[in-house]
């Protein structure tokens, strides 16, 4: 299908600035040339507008909660806006805190059109902390607790309706930080987790099997990416490195895989910080990688 590209230049939700800059650090690296040249269609929407950062400390457990909430309505909408016009949104972050809107709008879309829906949230964090037990009071820690129900109701019923997703709609890869109160958590509620040490122990092919497994014509993917689900050798340029993550051959499988599947419909590409990062290098990777997504390999396969 055709798709959009949706600018959301902020780091309202992040605890470090700059990953506001992340959507022009992907179009210099050649995202839209990289599609195009795929054969595919491509609409670049421009870039969202949203209250600035005003990088005060969390009150109630929450950093820039009504930020956080304009900006996720208006990914929300534009995301929605494209899935009703029968294009495929690439929502590009902008921090993680993003994601809420962006599955949102998704899930309405699935809910509108019929189709069962799956989330492949890649991560070296789940992303499932909520106001009693985050660390930080960073958003960006919160988005699939948010999905699932737990948190603010301004984010929680950003749709109308909570929850937005249930938590077996959901597959999380690459895991490998999970604060200590947000463990419990993950487990009370269940999510289908692909931790690192899942990965070690049965190794990427199984593991993406297993995630994709139930991935049939009626169901809608979505990916979202979280570009610090890679290892720090490879990409450098996000707020929060974590050690022990997929490396460049790891990260091709997974996308091939999804490409393989045939069924990915929205993708958001988040936490690209370009002040943290070398020469864009990790803006480079993540547009390789999502080369691979819409499905360019080495070789033809069947
Ligand atoms: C940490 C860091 N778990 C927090 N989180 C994220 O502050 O909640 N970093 N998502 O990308
Ligand atoms: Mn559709
Ligand atoms: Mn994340
Ligand atoms: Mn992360």
């Amino acid at each position: 299908p055709p798709v959009s590209l949706i600018g959301a230049p902020t780091d309202i939700g992040a605890g470090h600035l700059g990953a506001r800059l992340g959507p022009e650090a992907l179009r210099i690296a050649g995202l839209p040339q990289a599609l195009i040249a795929r054969g595919i269609d491509v609409a670049d929407r421009g870039n969202l507008d949203g209250p600035r950062n005003p990088w005060q400390p969390p009150t109630g457990g929450y950093r820039h909660l009504p930020e956080v909430v304009a900006w996720n309505r208006a990914v929300m909408d534009a995301v929605l806006a494209e899935l009703r016009g029968g294009r495929m949104p690439i929502l590009l972050g902008g921090d993680h805190c993003l994601g809420l809107g962006s599955i949102t709008a998704v899930a309405q879309h699935c809910r509108e059109t019929g189709k069962k829906l799956r989330v492949l949230w890649l991560d070296a964090h789940a992303d499932f902390n909520t106001s009693d037990v985050t660390p930080s009071g960073n958003i960006h820690g919160m988005p699939v607790a948010c999905l699932c129900g737990l948190g603010p109701r301004e984010l929680t019923h950003l749709g109308g309706a909570a929850p937005a997703l249930r938590a077996d709609e959901i597959r999380q890869i690459g895991i490998r930080s999970v604060d200590e109160g947000e463990k419990r958590l993950v487990k009370e509620h269940g999510l289908d987790v692909y931790d690192m040490r899942y990965i070690d122990e049965v190794g990427m092919k199984r593991a993406m099997e297993e995630a994709l497994d139930g991935v049939d014509e009626n169901t809608h993917l979505h990916v979202s990416f979280d570009v610090d689900f890679l290892d720090p050798a490879i990409a450098p340029g996000v707020g929060t490195t974590v050690p022990g993550g997929p490396g460049y051959r790891e990260a091709q499988l997974v996308m091939e895989m999804i490409a393989d599947s045939g069924r990915m419909a929205s993708l958001d590409i988040m936490e690209l910080n370009p002040v943290i990062d070398t020469r864009n290098l990790t803006a480079e990777v993540a547009v390789d990688l999502v080369e691979s997504l819409f499905g360019k390999s080495t070789l033809m396969r069947d």
